[in-house]
C-alpha cells in the first residue's frame, strides 16, 4: 500500500428505513462543509482544529448506483424545512478523497450501502443447487405450526393431481407475503420483500399486496421476470420442465445478484450496522426477532476464518461499527441512560460470533438531529410527519414513549408509539442540520 495514499472500503447496511441513505447523506455533508468546531476529525483535544482539504467526489464504475449527494443536500436544506432522500437504489455508492490538514497522505473512502435484508438470502448463496435449498425450505415450513398454516393452501397445490404453475406461483406469493407480515425469516428470495429499487412490499390483503412483486429477478433485457419457489422432490419429479426453468432462474439469482454483492461486501475492511431501536419498538417483539436473526445471519458472512463457512469468497471485513440510529427520536435523558444496555443486548451475540480480530465500536447517534428538546422530558419538538396532525409542517411538541430499561419479552406496537418527524428547519445560526456524535462514529471508521 502507498504510503501517501489510505483506502478505505466501507459498507453500510440496516434493514428498512433503519437510516442508511440519511447517515451517508450526513457524513458527505459534514465533509463537504467541514467545520473543526462541530465535527472533529482529530483524534484528541490537541487536534481539534483538524480539517478536511481538497475533498474530491471519485468516479465509479456502476453510475446506476451512484449516491446522489448534491440532489439530496439540496432537498435536505431547503428554507423552512426540508425533506428527507428518497429511494432509488436498493445498493448505492460514493466514493471520494481528501487530505486530512494532520496527514502527510490522502485518504479515500469508497462507500456502498445494501439491505441487511438480502442476507435472507444468506441459504441461497451458500446453497449451489436449486433442489437443496428447495428442501431445505420446505423443511424449515413444515418445522413451524404458523407457517405450516400460511403455507398450506400452497403445499396442498403442490400435491395436487394436476399443478398450475400460474396458481402455484401465486399462491407461493401470497405465503411469502403472510411470512413477511409475521417476520418469518424464512423469506426467500429477498427481492420479494425488498426489490432492487429498495421499495419494500406494502401491508395490505396479503393475496393482493403480493401479486405485483417478484420472486427473483425483475423483467429486464427484453425477458419476463426470472422467479423460482421450492418445489418438493415429488413435484420436481412430475414437473421436468418447470423444473429446468427452476434451477436456471436460481443459478441466474446467484450469479446476476448474490455474487457481485456479496462479492463486494467481502472487500470491504469496515462494516456500519444502522440499527433503529425507535423503530423496532414501535414495530412489536416480531421485529426485534427479525433483526437479531439478520444479525445472526451477518455474522456468518463475517466469519471469515471458518472452515467452508466462507460465502462467496473471503471476507476482509476487520472493523464493525454498531450503531444505535436516529437517538434524537429518543427522550433526551434516557439517550445515553437507556440505548446503550439496549444497543449490548441487541449486539451481544452477533459481536461474540465475530472473529476475536474484528475491532467493534458501539455508538450512539443521530446523523441528523431532527428534535429540539421541550421544558417537559417527556416531550420533544420537531416537524411532526403525521400528515393529518401537522399538514402544515412545522415546528410542534409532541410525546415520547418512554424506552424500557430492557428488551421485553414481549411488546406490541401500541406500546412504544414513537412518531417520525421532517428534517430540522435550521435556525437563522445554523449552517447544516446538527448531528449527535457522527463524528465519533467517523473517528472510528478512519482510526488505522
Ligand atoms: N429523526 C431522525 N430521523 C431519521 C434519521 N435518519 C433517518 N431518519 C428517518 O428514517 C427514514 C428513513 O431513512 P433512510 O436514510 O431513507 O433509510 P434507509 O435505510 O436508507 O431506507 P431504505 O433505503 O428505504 O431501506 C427517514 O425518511 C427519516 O424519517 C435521523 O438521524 N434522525
Ligand atoms: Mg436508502
Amino acid at each position: 500500500m502507498s504510503p501517501f495514499l489510505k483506502s478505505k472500503k466501507i459498507a453500510i447496511t440496516g434493514t428498512f428505513g433503519s437510516g442508511k441513505s440519511v447517515f451517508l447523506l450526513s457524513l458527505l455533508h459534514q465533509l463537504h462543509n467541514h467545520d473543526p468546531r462541530y465535527f472533529r476529525i482529530g483524534e484528541d483535544r490537541e487536534h481539534k482544529d483538524t480539517t478536511i482539504k481538497n475533498l474530491t467526489p471519485q468516479v465509479i464504475k456502476d453510475q446506476q448506483s451512484l449516491f446522489p449527494y448534491k440532489t439530496f443536500a439540496q432537498r435536505l436544506m431547503k428554507s423552512g424545512g426540508g425533506i428527507w432522500p428518497s429511494r432509488h437504489n436498493a445498493s448505492q455508492r460514493f466514493k471520494l478523497s481528501f487530505k486530512r490538514s494532520d496527514r502527510m497522505r490522502k485518504d479515500e473512502l469508497d462507500f456502498m450501502t445494501f439491505p441487511l435484508e438480502r442476507l435472507l438470502d444468506l441459504n441461497i448463496a451458500r446453497t449451489e443447487r436449486y433442489s437443496d435449498w428447495s428442501d431445505r425450505v420446505l423443511y424449515h415450513i413444515e418445522e413451524d405450526k404458523e407457517a405450516l398454516r400460511a403455507a398450506r393452501p400452497y403445499l396442498v397445490h403442490l400435491d395436487a393431481q394436476e399443478i398450475f404453475i400460474e396458481r402455484l406461483m401465486r399462491l407461493y406469493k401470497t405465503t411469502l407475503t403472510r411470512f413477511i407480515f409475521d417476520y418469518k425469516t424464512f423469506t426467500a428470495p429477498s427481492t420479494f420483500m425488498i426489490d432492487l429499487h429498495g421499495g419494500r412490499i406494502d401491508g395490505g390483503a396479503a393475496e393482493s399486496v403480493s401479486q405485483a412483486r417478484f420472486l427473483g429477478l425483475p423483467p429486464g433485457d427484453g425477458s419476463g421476470p426470472k422467479e423460482f419457489i421450492p418445489l418438493s422432490g415429488i413435484a420436481r419429479m412430475r414437473m421436468p420442465e418447470f423444473l429446468e426453468t427452476q434451477e436456471k432462474h436460481y443459478e441466474l439469482y446467484r450469479s446476476r445478484l448474490l455474487k457481485p454483492l456479496f462479492g463486494e461486501i467481502n472487500q470491504c475492511d469496515t462494516l456500519i450496522v444502522l440499527l433503529d431501536i425507535p423503530s423496532l419498538l414501535s414495530a412489536g417483539r416480531g421485529a426485534f426477532d427479525e433483526q437479531k436473526w439478520l444479525l445472526d445471519e451477518l455474522s456468518k458472512l463475517l466469519r471469515y476464518k471458518a472452515k467452508g463457512g466462507q460465502v462467496l469468497g473471503r471476507n476482509q471485513i476487520r472493523k464493525v461499527a454498531l450503531i444505535a440510529n436516529k437517538c434524537d427520536l429518543v427522550r433526551t435523558f434516557e439517550r445515553e441512560a437507556r440505548l446503550p444496555l439496549l444497543l449490548r443486548q441487541l449486539t451481544d451475540d452477533f459481536v461474540e460470533k465475530l472473529h476475536k480480530t474484528v475491532e467493534v465500536g458501539r455508538f450512539i447517534c443521530s446523523p441528523c438531529v431532527a428534535t429540539r428538546p421541550h421544558q417537559d422530558p417527556q416531550t420533544l419538538v420537531g416537524r411532526l410527519i403525521h400528515p393529518s396532525k401537522n399538514p402544515e409542517r412545522i415546528d410542534k411538541p409532541f410525546d415520547i414513549p418512554e424506552v424500557p430499561k430492557s428488551w421485553p419479552s414481549e411488546y406490541t406496537p401500541q406500546d412504544f408509539p414513537f412518531s417520525k418527524v421532517w428534517p430540522p428547519a435550521l435556525q437563522a445560526h445554523e449552517k447544516l442540520p446538527r448531528h449527535y456524535r457522527l463524528d465519533d462514529v467517523f473517528r472510528f471508521i478512519l482510526q488505522d
